[in-house]
């Protein structure tokens, strides 16, 4: 099978985090061959550090990675791929989608949708819409947490890699001495914090310092980042010790390197579409942050996953959740709502690892994704 897959990266790296992922499963997990498209190779560099930016076309990792310009090459009947992805809102150019509606045989043509838990997914999920003017039908492919949705994306062997990483020191000292942090197992709790801007942040890391635990908070570099750095200006080298906290600001790694990083920390802040899911299969307690949307939608957003993946958590965990869920959405002090959070790890580890459960009984994304399209493949082919 041939897959074209189209990225535009809006803003961050969700959008390239999330297609990076599936071009690579596509090929190694189901052996597709697989071309993705990306807008911006500089963003695709940092998650991936073999990248060239300056080159049109590239290998890595078995994918084709082609650079997508306004203008795009000139297509052969030889390029002609079996499925064309268009992820995450991205626009397919209408001289392409003129091409496609050119041959017998057209191609399968699915729409990559945003993550969702909110209920109307199950009933959009896997939906046709015929092109306005075109021959042509694009089907709604969504993520989602339940088995009438696309599923997420679950790299196989993940878990199991995970748990060991979690389960033995000696893997994680190793790991800590690839980041160049070889003091990391002294801190007595080691926090990750990928999060968007917020506004009152210096309360609850005054809370860290002051704590009687020690707390190695590890923040990607980005927004959050330069806002710490403005706050405290000794962190301009990259760390900063205050009592009993050490903040040390992190490069970007590759995708595989962050698994392992959510896998050997305690507590994981993620954010947008695709840490939040890696936080899942790390099975800590973490705490999301969920991309901003107009009008506070992505609030709606946020309740419908809380609602779904706290259906089973104790009254405690579901208050405690919600309200540390929502005091970090909202860019509040959160040193109340962590502080209660902290007692109750233990239980909210077990919950999520339950959570984890029933979600790995569900068939990966990148699965579901070859099912459907090779069956309706086979069934258009049959038409015809
Ligand atoms: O970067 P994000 O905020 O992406 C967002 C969301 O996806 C949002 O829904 C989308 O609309 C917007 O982008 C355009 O957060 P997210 O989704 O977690 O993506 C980050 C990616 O970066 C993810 O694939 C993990 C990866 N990553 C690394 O590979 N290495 C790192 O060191 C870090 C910090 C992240």
């Amino acid at each position: 099978m041939r897959c074209d897959l189209f990225c535009s990266v809006v803003d961050n790296f969700g959008d390239i985090g999330i297609c990076w992922r599936l071009a690579r499963q596509l090929q190694h997990e189901h052996q597709w061959q697989v071309t993705l498209w990306v807008d911006d190779l500089v963003s695709f560099q940092k998650i991936c550090h073999g990248i060239n930016p300056d080159f049109a076309t590239q290998q890595q990792q078995q994918v084709l990675i082609r650079h997508w310009t306004a203008v795009l090459p000139e297509l052969s009947q030889a390029d002609k791929p079996d499925l064309v992805i268009e992820a995450l809102a991205c626009t397919i150019p209408s001289c392409y989608l003129h091409w496609m509606a050119s041959f017998t045989e057209k191609p399968l043509w699915l729409n990559l949708e945003y993550l969702s838990a909110e209920d109307w997914v199950h009933g959009c999920h896997a939906l046709p819409s015929p092109h306005p003017q075109l021959p042509l039908q694009k089907y709604f492919f969504f993520p989602g947490f339940t088995p009438q949705t696309g599923g997420l994306l679950r790299e196989q062997g993940l878990i199991e890699s995970l748990t060991k990483t979690s389960a033995t020191a000696e893997l994680q000292q190793q790991f800590w001495c690839s980041l160049g942090l070889a003091d990391a197992m002294d801190y007595q709790q080691k926090i990750s914090l990928f999060a968007y801007s917020q506004a009152a942040i210096e309360p609850w890391l005054n809370q860290l310092a002051a704590a009687e635990q020690t707390t190695l908070l590890l923040v990607p570099q980005g927004q959050l980042a330069t806002d710490l750095t403005q706050l405290f200006s000794e962190l301009k080298t990259g760390r900063l010790d205050i009592k009993s906290l050490s903040i040390r600001i992190l490069d970007f790694v590759p995708q595989p390197e962050y698994d392992k990083l959510l896998a050997c920390c305690d507590i994981n802040f993620v954010r947008g579409e695709d840490s939040v899911i890696r936080a899942h299969w790390a099975a800590k307690p973490f705490v999301w942050q969920i991309y901003r949307q107009d009008e506070q939608a992505h609030l709606i957003k946020l309740q419908a996953f809380l609602d779904r993946y706290l259906q089973q958590a104790s009254e405690q965990q579901k208050d405690c959740l919600q309200k540390l869920h929502m005091a970090w959405n909202l860019e509040q002090d959160i040193s109340e709502e962590f502080a209660l959070f902290s007692n109750l790890t233990e239980q909210i580890q077990k919950h999520n690892k339950k959570w984890q459960e029933y979600l790995i009984q569900q068939q990966d994304l990148a699965s579901n994704l070859v099912r459907f399209s090779e069956n309706k493949l086979i069934m258009s082919r049959n038409f015809s």
